[in-house]
C-alpha cells in the first residue's frame, strides 16, 4: 500500500503579533512590540500550502486558537464580563495579556509528536499534543490543540491521542521539533530519533547555561513509551548546549531530517559519530540505509544557521528518489548560506534543488517553514480516514484566503490588543473557520 508524508500546516491566527514572549528565541527578542501583518502573515502560510500541494505534496491545514485566551485570563484571576477581563488584563498586567493574545499555535511543529502506525506496536498513528510548558504563553495551547487534532483524526480504529505530559519544567516536550523520523520508505517501520536539551533527572548530563534547554530526556522518552515504539526502532541524541545558548532553541533550528537523510550543522549534537553510527545500524535493520550530510562551520557558522533558518527547511522527497529543500528568504539574504545551498544542489548529491519563500511575518517570531508544519506519515487507508475538510485543495485554499481577506486585520500593535473588538472579531472568523473544516465545536467560546 502507497504511504505518504502529510504536511498539516498552521493556519496563522488573526492576533498574530510580536510580543517577545520567547526568552531564547532570537527573533523573537529582537523584534518585540513591533507591529505585525496578520492578514499577510495568514497569506504567506496559505501561499506555501498552496505551492506545495501543486508540486503534488500532500498538504492539509491545522487550524489556529481562541485568543485572546479569556478563560486562561479568568484562571490568573481577572473577572468580570469577557470585555472586562481583558480591559483589567490590560490595565494592570499587560503582559499577561499579550501572552494570552499570541497566535503561537501556528508553529505546529511544536503542537505534537507523531508516530506512524508502522513504528507503533499497536499499529496506529499515534499522537502525544505538547506541553509546551517552557513559556506560559505556549503551555496554554494543548488543550485546544488536543481537540483539534481530534476533529482531524478522530477515527480510534487507526488513531491513538495522548494528553500533554505533566505539565512541570521536568517533563518540558516540545513536540515534533525535536523529532525525526528516518525510514526506507514511509510505510515501513522506521527510526524515531528524539533530540533533547537537557536531562531533569540525570546530573551526567550536561545543560546550556544561558537559555533554556526546553526538551528534556525524559519528557521524549515518555513519548517513546507512550507510543509503543521499540528501542531498535529509537535514537536519543543530545542537543550541544554552547548552540541552545546561541538561539538554537529547538533542534528543528540546527538539523531537519526526511527518509534516510539527515542535513545537520557540524555543531549540532554531543557525540556525534557514536549517534551517527547508531542511526546507521538501526535504520540498517529496517533495511535503510542512512545517509547525513553535515554542514561545516567553516562554511556557515551558527549565527548564520540561526539568522538564516537554514535547517528549518522542509526536506521533502520527490517522486524520483531526489530531494527538495523548502527554505525561508532569509537563507537568500545570507551570502554564505547561499552559497552553500548553490554547492549543494550543484554537487550531484541527493538535494537537487532548493526553492525559496516568503514568511517573514513568521520569521520575525523565529517560526520558519518546518515550525509551520506538523509532519503525519499516513498510508492510504488512514489518509482516507484524515477528516478530509482539512485536506488542502484548490478550493479550500480559495475559501481560506477570502476568509483571511474578510476577516484579519493588517495592522496590530500592543495596544490593539486591548480592543475588546478584537476578540469579537477572532470569534466570528473562527466559528465561519470551523465550519470551513468541518471541525466541529472545538473553541473554548463554542464548548462553554
Ligand atoms: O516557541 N515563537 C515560537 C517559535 C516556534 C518555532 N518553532 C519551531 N522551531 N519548531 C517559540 O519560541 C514568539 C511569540 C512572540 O514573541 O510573540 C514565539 O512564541
Amino acid at each position: 500500500m502507497k504511504s505518504y508524508e502529510v504536511n498539516f500546516d498552521g493556519l496563522v491566527g488573526p492576533t498574530h503579533n510580536y510580543g517577545g514572549l520567547s526568552y531564547g528565541n532570537v527573533a523573537s527578542q529582537s523584534n518585540s512590540q513591533q507591529s505585525s501583518n496578520p492578514k499577510e502573515a495568514a497569506l504567506q502560510g496559505l501561499a506555501k500550502m498552496k505551492a506545495l500541494m501543486e508540486m503534488g505534496f500532500q498538504q492539509g491545514v491545522l487550524a489556529p486558537q481562541e485568543r485572546p485566551d479569556v478563560a486562561a485570563l479568568r484562571r490568573l484571576g481577572f473577572s468580570g464580563s469577557d470585555a472586562q477581563v481583558i480591559e483589567r488584563a490590560a490595565k494592570d498586567a499587560m503582559p499577561l495579556l499579550v501572552a494570552s493574545c499570541s497566535a503561537s499555535s501556528m508553529w505546529v511543529a511544536n503542537a505534537a509528536t507523531v508516530s506512524p502506525s508502522a513504528d507503533t506496536a499497536d499499529g496506529r498513528v499515534h499522537f502525544t499534543a505538547a506541553n509546551l510548558n517552557c513559556k506560559y504563553h505556549r503551555s496554554i495551547e494543548h488543550p485546544t490543540t488536543s481537540r483539534v487534532l481530534g476533529a482531524m483524526f478522530a477515527d480510534q480504529k487507526h488513531f491513538a491521542h495522548h494528553a500533554a505530559l505533566p505539565a512541570v519544567a521536568q517533563f518540558g516536550d516540545e513536540g515534533a521539533a525535536n523529532h525525526t523520523r528516518f525510514c526506507r520508505d514511509y510505510g515501513q517501520a522506521g527510526v524515531e530519533f528524539f533530540v533533547f536539551g537537557r536531562s531533569a533527572f540525570d546530573t551526567r548530563y550536561p545543560a546550556p547555561q544561558k537559555y533554556p534547554a526546553r526538551q528534556t530526556l525524559e519528557a521524549s522518552q515518555a513519548v517513546a513509551r507512550l507510543h509503543g515504539l521499540g528501542d531498535d526502532g529509537v535514537v536519543y541524541a543530545q542537543q550541544n548546549p554552547s548552540v541552545i545558548d546561541q538561539g538554537v532553541f529547538h533542534n528543528d533550528v540546527i538539523a531537519v531530517g526526511n527518509g534516510e537523510v539527515l542535513f545537520y550543522h557540524e555543531d549540532a549534537f554531543l557525540e556525534t559519530d557514536k549517534m551517527l553510527a547508531e542511526l546507521q545500524a538501526k535504520l540498517g535493520k529496517r533495511g535503510g540505509n542512512f545517509q547525513s550530510i553535515c554542514v561545516p562551520r567553516s562554511q556557515v557558522t551558527v549565527e548564520d544557521a540561526v539568522r538564516s533558518y537554514l535547517f528549518n527547511s522542509q526536506l521533502l522527497s520527490r517522486a524520483d528518489g531526489s530531494m527538495l529543500l523548502i527554505v525561508p528568504e532569509e537563507c537568500r539574504g545570507n551570502e554564505r548560506v547561499w552559497q552553500y545551498l548553490q554547492g549543494l544542489t550543484s554537487s550531484g548529491g541527493l538535494i537537487r534543488e532548493v526553492k525559496v519563500f516568503d514568511l517573514k511575518q513568521s520569521m520575525q517570531n523565529g517560526g520558519g517553514p518546518a515550525c509551520l508544519r506538523l509532519r503525519v506519515a499516513l498510508n492510504q487507508t488512514e489518509l482516507a480516514a484524515v477528516n478530509p475538510g482539512v485536506i488542502m485543495t484548490a478550493p479550500l485554499y480559495g475559501t481560506l484566503t477570502q476568509w483571511v481577506d474578510k476577516h484579519y486585520r493588517d495592522r496590530l500593535s500592543e495596544n490593539d490588543l486591548a480592543d475588546p473588538q478584537l476578540l469579537l472579531e477572532c470569534r466570528t472568523a473562527l466559528d465561519e473557520l470551523t465550519q470551513i473544516l468541518k471541525l466541529g465545536a472545538v473553541y473554548p467560546f463554542q464548548i462553554n
